[in-house]
């Protein structure tokens, strides 16, 4: 690979099992000659936020390097999901696996198609928790991401999984 761009991806599952299902998604999204895998987070047990009444999700961010560009890298992204039989049917309800790109390099972006970063990121703890467990000095809009999850209202709804 050259050229590469440093990326992190959150991932989370409320359907199925779960913590098989995002182990499988990190192997199928490194798999590709295009991307190299980092670091990997802790997976954390959290409440879910928004949407309808839903089972508790497993959520998990990975640090990857990639030559694929920003839309590439989605439509990657989305063919994992759509492996894992993801049906997308109610905004925000149950899903059994959601990639959500949440940094590609600094790159900023308000295109509706892949917004960068991810807008609702920054204030959610069951992003920013696993993020900063991987990486202390992480960044996110130029704010320590250890402190944005101290601040996020999800922090209290979210635990490490310990598995079962
Ligand atoms: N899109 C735009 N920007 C991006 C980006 N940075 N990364 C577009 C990925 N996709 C991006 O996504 C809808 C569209 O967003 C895509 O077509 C893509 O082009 P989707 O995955 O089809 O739909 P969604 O996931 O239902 O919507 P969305 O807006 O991604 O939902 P969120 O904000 O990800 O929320 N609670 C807990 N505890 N844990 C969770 O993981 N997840 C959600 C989903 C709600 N509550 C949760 C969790
Ligand atoms: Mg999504």
């Amino acid at each position: 690979m050259s050229g590469t761009v440093r990326s992190v991806l959150a991932l989370g599952s409320n359907l199925g099992e779960s913590n098989d299902t995002l182990s499988l998604a990190v192997a199928d999204i490194v798999d590709s000659p295009h991307v190299r895998l980092r670091e990997v987070s802790p997976v954390v047990l959290s409440k879910a936020v928004g949407g309808p009444e839903q089972p508790d999700y497993l959520n998990m961010v990975i640090e990857i390097e990639t030559d694929l560009g920003p839309y590439e890298l989605l439509e990657h992204c989305q063919a994992v999901e759509n492996k894992h039989h993801r049906v997308r049917t109610v905004r925000w309800g149950p899903r059994t696996l959601d990639i959500d790109i949440v940094t590609y390099g600094n790159l900023v972006s308000d295109d509706e198609r892949l917004t960068l970063p991810h807008p609702r990121a920054a204030e959610r703890a069951f992003v920013l928790q696993p993020w900063a467990w991987m990486d202390s000095s992480a960044r996110l809009a130029g704010r320590p991401v250890t402190e944005l999850a101290e601040q996020a209202d999800d922090l209290s709804g979210l635990a490490p999984f310990e598995g079962v």
